[in-house]
């Protein structure tokens, strides 16, 4: 019999009572079903009524799985400490496959169409709504994540994922410019810094629609979540003037040639900025005084993903104060995990009101993504 027979039959056994709960539970995992598709099999039957708040209901209360086998883990490049992979295999036994990716959009396409069979992925806040309202995230399983009281209360329940159902969070930062302290004579203030032809073929703005759309509406003054026709297209005429002095479009690759000298002048996040500052100091970073965008990025388990046990386990992990605080080292981002800050020297400080005040967080446009989609399009091909 195929293994989908085999489960079908199973599941007629359990449905009719000819195999009682717990056995079913553990001939289905023997069978490859994961644990977070037998929750949602549990809890669709009624079954998950015994399981905690919020969790991947029946296996955790029938069953606890092991934390054994591989763990798939799809993230940003250069957004994790060299040792933390390492160590983690170690503790646990559990081997680590790890990819990445340059932007939220690839990782969004990834998991629309079902690739990848990844147990933890990296999103920005606003792609943890996206993909939860799509249903392709597993919720999570608290009674496995003993360490998320480390997280700070600021950084708990927020607004794109409320009472922390589907993700905790990995690192925050904002994204304002890279500079050459010794090629300009001050730090850049404003995103008008991309139309000053003196720099042309120095300079780069990210390989993203939202940041490079956003720096723009913010020049003008507007909401880098605006879904306006009007602010939209001045946004895009802006972006086509800054193109035309531009060297390319390149996100956190464009470090090497801000460290060899070859760029001046790039739009990038804080954390990769620092990073490049390591190895050549003659970097600075502003945020412009029109403002910039903040976000947190944050872990979470695709619905499908065949290791849940293990990507919690991974999550507890990162939770912990040492293993944050090496992450956020490494990163050069903000911790949101406050017990790692306290154990930090160097840590990014909370912004303050003032900086505050001209940040704004990326929120998901709804139906105006296919405006934004289509005038990146346009921007890109002109
Ligand atoms: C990766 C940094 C990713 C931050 N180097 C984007 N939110």
């Amino acid at each position: 019999m195929k293994k989908r027979d085999e489960a079908m039959a199973l599941w007629a056994d359990f449905t009719d009572g000819r195999v009682d709960r717990r056995a079913f539970v553990l001939q289905a995992l023997g069978l490859g079903v994961s644990a977070s598709t037998l929750g949602a099999v549990l809890q669709a039957c009624g079954g998950g009524a015994s399981a905690p708040e919020g969790s991947v209901a029946g296996p955790a209360s029938a069953v606890e799985p092991p934390i054994a086998g591989e763990l798939r883990i799809y993230n940003w490049s250069d957004y994790i400490a060299e040792d933390t992979v390492p160590a983690f295999e170690k503790e646990t036994g559990v081997k680590v496959i790890y990819d990445m990716y340059e932007s939220n959009e690839e990782l969004l396409a990834k998991l629309q169409i079902g690739g990848g069979g990844y147990d933890l992925v990296v999103p920005t806040g606003y792609i943890v709504e996206v993909l939860a309202a799509q249903s392709l995230l597993a919720p999570l399983n608290k009674a496995w994540l003993k360490n998320f009281g480390n997280v700070a209360a600021s950084f708990q329940n927020p607004a794109f994922d409320t009472g922390n159902k589907f993700s905790i969070p990995w690192q925050w930062g904002t994204t304002g410019i890279a500079w050459r302290t010794d090629k300009l004579a001050a730090a850049p203030d404003s995103w008008a810094v991309f139309h000053d032809a003196q720099f042309k073929g120095k300079m780069t703005q990210m390989d993203d629609s939202r940041d490079v759309i956003g720096s723009w509406l913010k020049f003008r003054g507007k909401s880098l979540n605006s879904t306006s026709a009007e602010e939209l297209a001045a946004a895009k005429a802006d972006a086509m003037a800054a193109k035309a002095l531009l060297k390319a479009y390149l996100s956190a690759p464009v470090k090497g040639q801000l460290v060899s000298g070859d760029v001046w002048i790039a739009q990038l996040w804080n954390g990769d900025t620092m990073q490049a500052k390591a190895e050549q100091p003659a970097i600075g970073y502003a945020v412009p005084k029109e403002g910039a965008g903040i976000w947190l990025d944050s872990l979470v388990i695709p619905r499908d993903a065949p290791n849940a046990r293990a990507a919690h386990a991974f999550m507890d992990f990162i939770l912990r104060p040492d293993v944050g605080a090496a992450l956020s080292t490494f990163t050069g981002y903000g911790t949101p995990n406050q017990a790692a800050m306290a154990v930090m020297t160097d840590a990014v400080p909370y912004p303050t009101a003032e900086e505050l005040g001209r940040l704004e967080y990326q929120k998901d446009l709804g139906a105006a993504t296919a405006l934004w989609d289509q005038i990146w399009t346009e921007i890109k091909a002109g």
